[in-house]
């Protein structure tokens, strides 16, 4: 693929408000239909590709049937968990009453990680899981036994709805998500658009250091304004990738990629992280390193050392116990 921008394309501009105008042009993720099961894994997660499904969602009721205003009306009165917003819980009614009066001046607020089984459960209905989606070792009960229940990489693998109005943007800005989970974004409703970095650049993105929910995996740059790029210089060697997804279009996101995304219109999409074998080697390592960043220094080898034991016994059992479909 033609990389499009050099540094000095970028330096003959005016000064860039934001990371959108500033990659504006650099090329886009592929769209692909009819790709079979083994194409998709080989070609795009084996390979580290991002991918657009453009056929997935044909028969998905939640297409013609969700809307902000239909969430609202059903499910106003559910308090919204894990967000605030001015440090207070809020009501899915209040979330969406400033969703749809969001500007671009004035973005309102955009909620991610719902939980769609205990917040709205009937709504499973509403779509179809995919093919693509299994094997989910997440959802193994063998995967991690023995180790705490509550351990974070257990509820990363849910299904959960993103929401926002009109002009808003994810809150974590540039981010490859925990754990180095394969990721699945179905967009139901609204147009949203996504800046890709791979992996290997997280360097030019400031990223945190050690943070202790998965390391490295959050970005310093400022999204909305990065107008002063002598704080960030490394960024112009970054050569991201764009996407512009509409409703019903599947975008398959491989381990650690980093990503931020904004709603061109009102937006609601079906989130899922996975694990199997086509990331599972950066799946432990990041357990791996996780488990020292929150053990004690006399402790973390051994904490690190368990995690790794288990994750590669449940890889060698897996794969034996599917030597014949090599999934
Ligand atoms: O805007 C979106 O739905 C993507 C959000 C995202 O990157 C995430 O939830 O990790
Ligand atoms: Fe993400």
């Amino acid at each position: 693929m033609a990389h499009t921008m050099s540094v000095d394309e970028h330096d003959g501009q005016a000064s860039h408000a934001t990371i959108w105008d500033y990659f504006a042009k650099v090329p886009e993720v592929e769209r692909h239909d009819n790709l079979s099961y083994e194409e998709f894994y080989s070609e795009f997660m084996g390979r580290s590709k991002p991918v657009i499904i453009t056929d997935a969602t044909s028969n998905w009721p939640a297409l013609t049937k969700w809307s902000l205003p239909f969430f609202r009306e059903r499910y106003g009165d559910v308090i919204v968990p894990n967000q605030e917003w001015n440090n207070q819980r809020r009501s899915m009614a209040e979330y969406i009453d400033a969703m749809m009066i969001s500007t671009a001046d004035n973005p309102g607020p955009y909620i991610s990680a719902l939980h769609i089984t205990q917040l709205f459960p009937e709504l499973l209905c509403d779509f179809h899981p995919q093919s693509v989606w299994e094997p989910n070792w997440l959802d193994n009960p063998s995967f991690l036994r023995g180790f705490p229940a509550d351990h974070s990489l257990r509820h990363t693998s849910a299904l959960v709805l993103n929401m926002g109005g009109k002009h808003s943007t994810i809150r974590d800005g540039i981010h490859s998500d925990d754990f180095k989970i394969q990721t699945f974004v179905t967009q139901v409703v609204g147009e949203k658009e996504w800046l890709f970095f791979p992996p290997n650049q997280g360097n030019y993105l400031y990223p945190h250091r050690y943070e202790f929910t998965s390391a490295n995996s959050r970005s310093h740059v400022p999204v909305a304004d990065i107008a002063d790029l002598v704080e960030f210089p490394l960024l112009r060697r970054a050569t991201p990738l764009r996407a512009r997804v509409g409703a019903g279009d599947m975008l398959c996101m491989p381990s650690g990629w980093w990503h931020t995304t904004r709603a061109l219109s009102e937006s609601i999409a079906v989130v899922l992280g996975i694990a199997n074998r086509y990331n599972w080697r950066q799946v432990r390592r990041d357990v791996i390193v996780n488990a020292f960043a929150r053990h004690k220094w006399y402790k973390a080898p051994i904490g690190a050392a368990l995690y790794a034991g288990s994750i590669t016994a449940f890889r060698l059992s897996e794969a034996f116990k599917n030597r014949a479909t090599e999934r």
